[in-house]
């Protein structure tokens, strides 16, 4: 089988994220969909920087100044809300992780002409590795980006965790190495191991497509930011999607906006962990639809 191509058959992207740890979804969003995302983008980024607001994270490109992430995207208009309830996001999200998934964070990424290097890695960093019954374990509060294990993209010949997250990029313009576009190293999710960060030679690809695709990648798949030598900016949306027992990366429940929370659907309280899964996310009731927020619930009582 080739490398994935962009697609909408959704068997074919399902076998994709199998084989290679990515696929490519084509035409997510229509010309007039992707225009209105790339405005609200642009205008929103603008405002924070304006404000002082913007954010560039430094974990994954240090000495980044150029980069913007605007974050918490939950808040930040409809369109964004959308794409984390698109069919197709919510189908692949349900192969990679099953039904009961929850949205872990929804943020814009603009690398700008000049953004500095990003290095490879894998979303679920802090997952300790499966070890035989005796032997040491690594503990999952002890990890950090800088723990390993590191080692070579190759298919593993033990047992290897399963993916934990899923990843989205969906494209506000076209994708090109110059502008760029984000990189994988494809098979790399069935490594069982990590990328040495200070490596930058392991055969990563650039993901170019259209404006309006989907780049989707599995918590295993090792991946990062392409450099930007081009005159404008990338724009990508990143919907991160997790398993309901996993802490999110955005703290979605307790940042959402009182606005957006009282207008928002059942499904998108769902998605963003306001619903408690098998009693875990509760505040008073373990099957509530909704948990209520803690000024609601009984406190001190006499
Ligand atoms: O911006 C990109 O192309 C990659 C983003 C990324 O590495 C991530 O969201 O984990």
């Amino acid at each position: 089988m080739g490398l994935p191509r962009p697609t909408t058959d959704l068997d074919q992207l399902k076998a994709d994220l199998d084989e290679h740890g990515y696929c490519i979804v084509a035409d997510a969003l229509s010309p007039d969909e992707v225009t209105a995302l790339r405005t609200r983008i642009t205008e929103q980024a603008a405002a924070e920087r304006a404000r002082a607001l913007d954010y560039h994270y430094q974990a994954e490109a240090e000495g980044d100044d150029v980069n913007q992430w605007v974050y918490q995207l939950i808040n930040k208009g409809e369109e964004f809300q959308n794409l984390a309830l698109h069919p197709t996001a919510r189908a692949l999200a349900t192969h990679i992780l099953g039904a009961d998934h929850i949205l872990s964070s929804l943020d814009a990424h603009i690398t700008h002409p000049g953004n500095k290097p990003m290095p490879l890695h894998a979303d679920q960093w802090w997952m300790p590795q499966p070890v035989a019954p005796g032997t040491p374990h690594g503990r999952q509060g002890d990890m950090t980006r800088e723990t390993g294990p590191f080692g070579e993209p190759a298919r593993a010949t033990v047992p290897i965790n399963p993916p934990l997250v899923a990843n989205m990029m969906w494209m506000a313009n076209d994708f090109t190495v110059a502008n760029g576009a984000t990189r994988i190293v494809p098979g790399s999710h069935l490594s069982g191991c990590l990328p040495d960060p200070e490596r930058t030679d392991y055969g990563e690809i650039p993901i170019e497509a259209p404006a309006g695709s989907v780049l989707v990648w599995e918590g295993r798949t090792w991946h990062a930011a392409g450099l930007n030598t081009a005159d404008h900016p990338r724009y990508g949306v990143v919907t991160y999607f997790c398993g309901p027992i996993i802490r999110s990366l955005g703290n979605l429940t307790y940042g959402m906006r009182t606005e957006v929370r009282e207008s928002m659907s059942q499904e998108l309280a769902t998605l963003c962990g306001f619903t408690p899964w098998s009693s875990y996310g509760m505040t008073d009731h373990p099957s509530a639809m909704v948990a209520s927020p803690g000024d609601e619930t009984a406190g001190r009582l006499s």
